[in-house]
């Protein structure tokens, strides 16, 4: 099992906290098709994705980034849990999507440069490696399916 110090915790507490997770989502999913364009086929059905400015604006990449989210607000309520709580999820996107895993990484590394932009100074090198742990843990539990 992954252990979390409190420090851990509170730092990630505290940014996301603070965080719109509709404006945070949307930036993440839209900056991932935009930066690693080969993620926009698995988006196909989500309408224009023709331009940076169209996926940007796209209400569907928004509203489906703001999913995402909420599954990371999953994983940050209880941290301990995340590889029994995205089992499920785990197994939607191995066995139905058909996701890389290496992808995961990729949406996880988007969303700290996205903080990072959004929260400046205060998004401290501990909050910074703090959030790099959550998406470790994140990405590694929806890989668990994988065989
Ligand atoms: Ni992902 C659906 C969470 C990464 C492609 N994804 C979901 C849903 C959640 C979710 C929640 C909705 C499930 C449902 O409807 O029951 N996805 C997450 C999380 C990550 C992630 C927490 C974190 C790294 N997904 C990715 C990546 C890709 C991806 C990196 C592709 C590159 N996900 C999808 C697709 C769907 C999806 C495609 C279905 C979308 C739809 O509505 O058709």
């Amino acid at each position: 099992m992954v252990h979390w110090t409190a420090e851990e915790k509170e730092l990630i507490a505290h940014i996301w906290g603070k965080c719109d997770i509709g404006v945070i989502g949307a930036e993440s999913l839209g900056g991932l098709l935009v930066v690693y364009p080969w993620c926009q086929r698995l988006f196909a059905h989500f309408g224009n994705l023709s331009s940076p400015a169209a996926i940007m604006g796209n209400p569907r990449v928004k509203a489906h980034g703001k999913k995402v989210l909420g599954s990371f607000t999953d994983a940050i309520k209880n941290p301990e849990k995340v590889k029994e709580n995205f089992a499920k999820l785990s197994e939607l996107h191995c066995n139905k999507l058909h996701v890389d895993p290496e992808n995961f990484k990729l949406l996880g590394n988007i969303l700290i440069i996205v903080l990072a932009s959004h929260f400046g100074k205060e998004f401290t090198p501990s909050a910074h490696a703090a959030f790099q742990k959550l998406s470790n843990v994140v990405a590694h539990a929806l890989t668990r399916q994988y065989h």
